[in-house]
């Protein structure tokens, strides 16, 4: 090793071994610190399997580093004098090492971000920040797209990766198939015996155990099942899990993409969010496999575009729109929710068996799919008027892909519209009926869903009219929603009084979820 080697941190969503800060870096010259911390692992309560996918995930990626000739200072937890923080670690490591620079890819995240661009000031070295060109769409072009316009339309934004990647387009830069967006056709209901394949799970090894040792000692008090963890945890892994979905689940994707069946997890979805958010895979090298499947014919293009369109268009627009609207986005609240969440969302009990089994879900995996995520769990925090911190502690700690860029957005923007519309243009609430359509779940419950308002009626119908009548004077003028007052207004007076108290019933008797759930 020279003298004075160049510090390069890699944080836990970072294990790419074409990160930014590791391109051009020889192996003789660098010393590569990991550093799992205490304020990462605690700052939410993360489900269990979380931590032992990020923890697992960063010891096999060092190992890999190591086993290719490169030097990885790794702090584990449970080290002697491990401070707890990545400033805290760097600034050790500093000491250890006597770098001429620190160079660290920037974070995902604005809160570790805002940590990084204090440590010019806090350290004697030089520090270099660089751009994560893992994402396709730098900070500075999202915001030149974003200026000027009125609202920020997720398809007009994808149109542009599209350009731009040359994905899914034609020689003469025109979309191919025709049409730019397929999802008309993504909408089948589940009829019949689907029988999606089952997702691949890989057996812990030594590493992933000891991992999950660790976890089970010292995070017992934490949301989730620890075992069984079938997680990806390195890069072949992950590869093994996107080849499954190439070959076995990708056909069905598109048309099943917002089905919903009691008890199946997964559906048809690729559950690679995992493995795509902490680096074991990149996005656009999917994309493009996607693109060759529909080109070998082993994919129609209603699946290939619909899956492309979740990668360049919404994930990448989730976190320009993040970036572009931290930090005010976390304290949004325009719909003023005030409610606490609801204990269910923590233990599961509740007779409503569309969140029950969405809820089970996560517990046992910490996942849930997109429409479960939305329609089902999002759905009944805006119609019930839950205030958006409490979602966003709640979607950040159960979900194993969740980071704070791709969760915010998606909760405080998607779901519960506190951001006032600039993410949607309209709220995604619906009623009972939209459930029944997409999924088996009302054929077993103990409510029903053709009930409109008593006791023995589907929350979901009461509460989508109390939401409407609530916020009248904001939505009445979207032109996309406006028309559903016409329909309210058209009810006889007791009836609408019946919608209201059925739902003001159903909230009183909902149990806040007590302290000490999703942070200490
Ligand atoms: P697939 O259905 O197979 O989709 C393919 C990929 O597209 C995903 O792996 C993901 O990378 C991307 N994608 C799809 N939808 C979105 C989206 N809305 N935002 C960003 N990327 C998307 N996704 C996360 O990765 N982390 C989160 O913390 C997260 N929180 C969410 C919270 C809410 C309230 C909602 C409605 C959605 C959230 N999502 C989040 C998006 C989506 O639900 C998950 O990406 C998806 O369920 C992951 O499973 P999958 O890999 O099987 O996805
Ligand atoms: C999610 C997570 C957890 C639980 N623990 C660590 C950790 O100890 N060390 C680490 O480098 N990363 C961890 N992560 C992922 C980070 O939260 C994520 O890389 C940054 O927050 C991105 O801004
Ligand atoms: Fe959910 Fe209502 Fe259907 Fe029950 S009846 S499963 S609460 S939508």
């Amino acid at each position: 090793m020279a003298n004075q080697p160049i510090l390069v941190p890699i944080l836990g969503d970072q294990l790419t071994r074409t990160l930014a800060s590791l391109k051009g870096r020889t192996k003789d010259d660098t010393v590569i610190l990991m550093m799992e911390v205490w304020d990462e692992a605690s700052y939410v309560k993360h489900h269990k399997q979380k931590i032992v996918l990020i923890f697992s995930a960063m010891r096999h990626f060092a190992a890999e580093l190591r086993e290719a000739g490169w030097t990885v200072d790794y702090v584990k937890l449970t080290d002697d004098d491990n401070s707890g923080s990545f400033t805290g670690e760097v600034a050790r490591a500093i000491e250890r090492h006597d770098p001429r620079a620190v160079h660290i890819t920037e974070a995902s995240e604005w809160r570790v971000q805002q940590a990084i661009e204090e440590w010019p000031d806090k350290f004697a070295c030089d520090v270099g920040i660089l751009p994560d060109d893992r994402f396709l769409c730098p900070h500075s072009e999202f915001r030149d797209w974003a200026e000027g316009r009125k609202h920020l339309t997720m398809e007009h934004f994808y149109r542009e990766m599209r350009r731009k990647t040359g994905i899914l387009m034609t020689q003469d830069g025109k979309p191919k198939g025709g049409d730019w967006n397929y999802d008309k056709d993504n909408r089948e209901p589940p009829k019949g015996d689907l029988n999606p394949p089952p997702v691949l799970k890989f057996e812990p090894d030594d590493i992933t155990r000891e991992v999950i040792d660790l976890v089970g000692a010292k995070f017992a008090d934490h949301f989730g099942d620890l075992e069984p963890f079938g997680w990806p945890v390195t890069r072949d892994e992950a590869e093994q899990a996107a080849d499954a979905f190439f070959t076995e689940r990708i056909e069905k994707f598109g048309p099943y993409q917002d089905a919903m069946v009691h008890g199946s997890d997964d559906m048809f979805h690729s559950m690679l969010s995992t493995s795509i958010n902490c680096g074991l895979l990149d996005p656009l090298e999917l994309c493009e496999r996607a693109e060759q499947a529909y080109e070998d014919g082993k994919a129609p293009l209603n699946s290939v575009e619909g899956f492309i369109r979740q990668i360049i268009g919404w994930r990448e627009y989730i976190r320009g729109f993040y970036w572009l609207h931290m930090p005010g986005l976390e304290s949004d609240n325009k719909l003023n929710a005030q409610r606490a969440l609801p204990e269910f969302f923590w233990t599961g009990e509740t007779d409503m068996r569309c969140l029950s089994d969405c809820i089970r879900s996560t517990r046992e995996n910490a996942h849930a799919h997109h429409i479960q995520r939305l329609m089902v769990l999002g759905n009944f925090c805006l119609l019930s008027g839950i205030n958006p911190r409490d979602v966003q502690d709640w979607y950040l700690a159960v979900y194993a892909d969740a980071y704070d860029w791709v969760e915010l957005p998606n909760v405080s923007g998607m779901i519960l519209y506190a951001d006032g519309g600039n993410l949607a243009t309209k709220p995604y609430a619906a009623s009972g009926n939209y459930i029944n359509k997409m999924s088996d779940y009302c054929k077993e419950c103990r409510y029903s869903v053709s009930k409109k308002t008593g006791d023995d009626a589907c929350p979901f119908n009461p509460l989508y009219w109390h939401f409407m009548d609530r916020h009248r004077d904001r939505l009445a003028s979207n032109h996309r929603i406006g028309r559903i007052y016409s329909n309210w207004d058209r009810m006889d007076e007791e009836k609408r009084a019946d919608y209201l108290t059925s739902a003001e019933k159903f909230l009183s008797g909902l149990e806040p979820a007590s302290e000490g759930w999703a942070r200490d």
